[in-house]
């Protein structure tokens, strides 16, 4: 009994001795409509919530984990009320930012005024404030059928948006990604790119996937966590990293899918790897073992060989839990 409630003291003195990584807040702002809440629940696949969505009420916030760190990601309602009410009360709402996305709706021209003039109001409350996160503003709505069709006129659009942007505030870190709901590589590349500039050890990670990437004789390997984040890569070319770019998300959804299905008693199957055959290549995708975490990690990987090496791939995810959780 006594040794269990040594152990047990040990345990906290040593929690205590490391606490968790500080939180990050994530604020999704802009006009009412403009996509925010599409984008949050796109991340987590969440298609068919995305149909039947109305207005966000306020101020939302969830909590997720990204490589072990807290981010609370607020995604503020955008109807003209809710508006007022923040910035009546700037420090309950943007106080503590440390990244800033703001969503523009490009296909709504007659709000693009409306949408500059409460970018204006939010970069004035972060100045009110003294903080200086960066603004990711999210041309969205930017939908391939427009990319195909408009290409033209909104690449025209865009130019003249940013040179507006810039000249109607005097701030140093604003960052431009063209997004849409129908093309999810978009968002997952934005947001993965955003998200890994928090985090100090996204180099060693991605040397880490560079090396098995080598040794396993892969063209490419992608690393993604459960909110459709990658969190590392490797392409060998331009070619292998749009085929896997784009491909990532359908795995994701698929294994989504087969997560839900019930398997035949007494069945063992693999670790939920699936094996994808196409231009005479193999696209391998598979849950990475990492030890004593809540959340799943996949890899998606391009080979010529279908086979990959159970040591390889144990000394990999072995290596991935030292740097994500020590
Ligand atoms: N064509 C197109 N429509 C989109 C896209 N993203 C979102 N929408 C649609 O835009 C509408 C508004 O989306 P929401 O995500 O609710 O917008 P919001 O910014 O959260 O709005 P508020 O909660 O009122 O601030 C919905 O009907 C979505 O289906 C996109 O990339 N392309
Ligand atoms: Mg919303």
């Amino acid at each position: 009994m006594q040794g269990e409630f040594i152990l047990e003291i040990q345990y906290l003195s040593k929690e205590k001795k490391e606490p968790p990584e500080p939180q990050s807040k994530i604020l999704f702002t802009g006009l009412d409509a403009a996509g925010k809440t599409s984008i949050i629940l796109a991340l987590q696949r969440e298609f068919s919530k995305i149909a039947l969505l109305k207005p966000t009420r306020g101020a939302q916030r969830r909590i997720f984990e990204f490589l072990g760190r807290e981010i609370a990601e607020w995604d503020l309602g955008g109807q003209i009320s809710y508006r007022i009410s923040y910035l009546k009360n700037p420090g309950k709402y943007f106080d503590g930012t440390e990244i800033a996305i703001y969503v523009i709706d490009i296909q709504n021209k007659p709000r693009i005024p409306e949408a500059m003039s409460y970018f204006k109001d939010v970069v004035e409350q972060f100045r009110k404030l003294e903080i200086e996160p960066p603004i990711y503003v999210f041309f969205h709505k930017y939908d391939p059928a427009l990319r195909r069709n408009a290409m033209n006129e909104f690449k025209s659009l865009e130019i003249d948006l940013k040179e507006k942007l810039r000249r109607s505030v005097d701030y140093k870190r604003i960052y431009y990604y063209n997004t849409s709901i129908y093309d999810l590589n978009s968002i997952i590349s934005a947001m993965s790119e955003i998200l890994l500039n928090l985090y100090p050890k996204a180099e060693l990670i991605s040397k880490t996937i560079d090396e098995f990437a080598k040794k396993v004789d892969s063209e490419g390997v992608v690393v993604i966590d459960d909110n459709s984040l990658i969190i590392g890569y490797f392409y060998k070319d331009e070619e292998t990293k749009n085929l896997l770019s784009a491909s990532t998300p359908y795995f994701l959804t698929l294994n989504d899918s087969f997560q839900f299905t019930q398997v035949i008693p007494g069945r063992i199957e693999e670790e939920g790897k699936m094996i994808v055959q196409r231009f005479g290549r193999n696209f391998i995708f598979k849950k990475l073992n990492i030890r004593d975490v809540k959340t799943p990690y996949y890899i998606l990987m391009l080979k010529g060989d279908p086979a990959i090496n159970k040591e390889d791939f144990d000394s990999f995810a072995n290596i991935m839990t030292e740097i994500l959780f020590k």
